[in-house]
């Protein structure tokens, strides 16, 4: 158990350094030329930007300037054949939609599965839960309150039934927002805060403070004794293509240290790549190439070494941003995350639900 207190001053409360970043654009787009003004090594020894031709932008006001937006494009942009197949069609995203909501648990004390999504601040989280909930509502909505400050937009713990079609009932599937983690140490969640989530102690819209952490004195409506309907049956990391190169290095600790506790319950995780059509220009133009770029790929590759997964448990995301109108490659795209997240949500299920835990018990015998 962790000692709230103590915990937090253990290094485990992301005691990353401060990361000057250049603020987004109004339009919440982060310029991907923007080389930070950082005190701190970037993660990778790669952050250096180049144009197609390869050659390094060295030039401070080039560095500097939003534009233009996709100079680290590789010189061979187009991979021969996708490195991952998806069917690009209505039907499938009728089947995905369909799929999703008749998803049920293999535990009938579950009503849903209760999915965390965790991630730095401005990752993209609560833009996934709303991008989700628009292909379901059939229109561009923006229920989970997206944000743009850097900051941070969103305090509390706050869960989304995600909603069949319109008229039909809930899904499976309550997505969970919270606060993001800091790149800074001072604000984000702590790794204690995450846990309690993850075990189920932390009521609804409860507001994080890093100077207050849950505890069951202090907090209000703490869930003494989760049952399994309370806790967090998968956890879906966020990270943001256009910054994987210049998250500040501790972050890369403080996901590994965060997958070893959650992993320690049982709890099994996936990653989503937000942004990307950020960081290829021929994805923000047409989301069906997402796999033929060599760009993402190699995003892809850094947001595994950054997250201390397998390239398999992460799929690539784009968010609605700025758009009014849904977009049937998008939502496909969309719509194939939830369904790689219930997949990884079931395994806990398989291996908790009780039916199937007196079964495992009978047959280790
Ligand atoms: N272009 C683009 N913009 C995105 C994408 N996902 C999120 N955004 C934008 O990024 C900004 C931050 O998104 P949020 O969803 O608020 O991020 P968050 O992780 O919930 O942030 P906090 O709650 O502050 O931790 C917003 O301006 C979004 O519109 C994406 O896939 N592509
Ligand atoms: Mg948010």
């Amino acid at each position: 158990m962790f000692s709230s207190v103590k915990e937090k001053n253990s290094g485990f409360n992301f005691g990353l350094p401060v990361l000057t970043t250049k603020p987004s654009s109004s339009n919440g787009l982060t310029p991907l030329t923007a080389a930070p003004t950082t005190s701190v090594q970037p993660a990778f020894g790669t952050t250096t930007l180049t144009r197609d031709d390869n050659s390094e932008v060295t030039d401070s006001s080039e560095t500097r300037e939003p534009r233009p937006q996709f100079t680290f494009l590789g010189g061979q942009l187009k991979l021969e054949s996708p490195w991952r197949n998806m069917d690009w069609t209505e039907e499938q995203k009728t089947s995905l939609m369909e799929t999703i909501t008749s998803y049920r648990r293999s535990c009938e004390e579950v009503p849903q599965a209760r999915v965390l999504l965790l991630g730095p601040v401005s990752s993209g989280k609560s833009s996934f839960i709303s991008s989700v909930q628009s292909v379901f509502n059939g229109r561009v909505t923006n229920r989970a309150m997206v944000g743009s400050f850097s900051s941070g937009f969103t305090k509390k713990l706050q869960s989304f039934n995600i909603r069949g079609k319109k008229g039909e009932d809930h899904t499976g599937l309550v997505l969970c927002d919270t606060m993001g983690m800091s790149e800074d140490g001072m604000t984000g969640l702590t790794l204690h805060d995450i846990l309690s989530v993850v075990k189920g102690h932390v009521p609804e819209g409860h507001k994080f403070s890093p100077d207050q952490p849950v505890s069951a004195s202090e907090t209000v409506g703490y869930v003494k004794r989760p049952s399994l309907k309370d806790k967090v049956h998968c956890v879906a990391f966020v990270v943001d293509a256009s910054k994987i190169t210049t998250y500040p290095k501790g972050l890369s600790t403080t996901f590994k240290q965060l997958r070893k506790h959650i992993s320690d319950l049982g709890v099994h995780q996936v990653a989503l790549l937000t942004h990307v059509d950020q960081v290829c220009l021929q994805t923000a133009k047409d989301v069906t190439g997402v796999y033929e770029s060599r760009t993402i790929q190699d995003v892809m590759g850094k947001a595994a070494a950054l997250l201390g997964m397998s390239t398999s448990y992460i799929v690539p995301v784009k968010n609605y941003s700025s758009e009014l109108d849904l977009d049937v490659n998008t939502d496909v795209l969309l719509l194939s995350a939830v369904d790689h997240i219930l997949q990884y949500a079931d395994l806990y299920f398989q291996d908790n639900a009780p039916q199937n835990k007196e079964l495992k018990t009978a047959l280790d015998l």
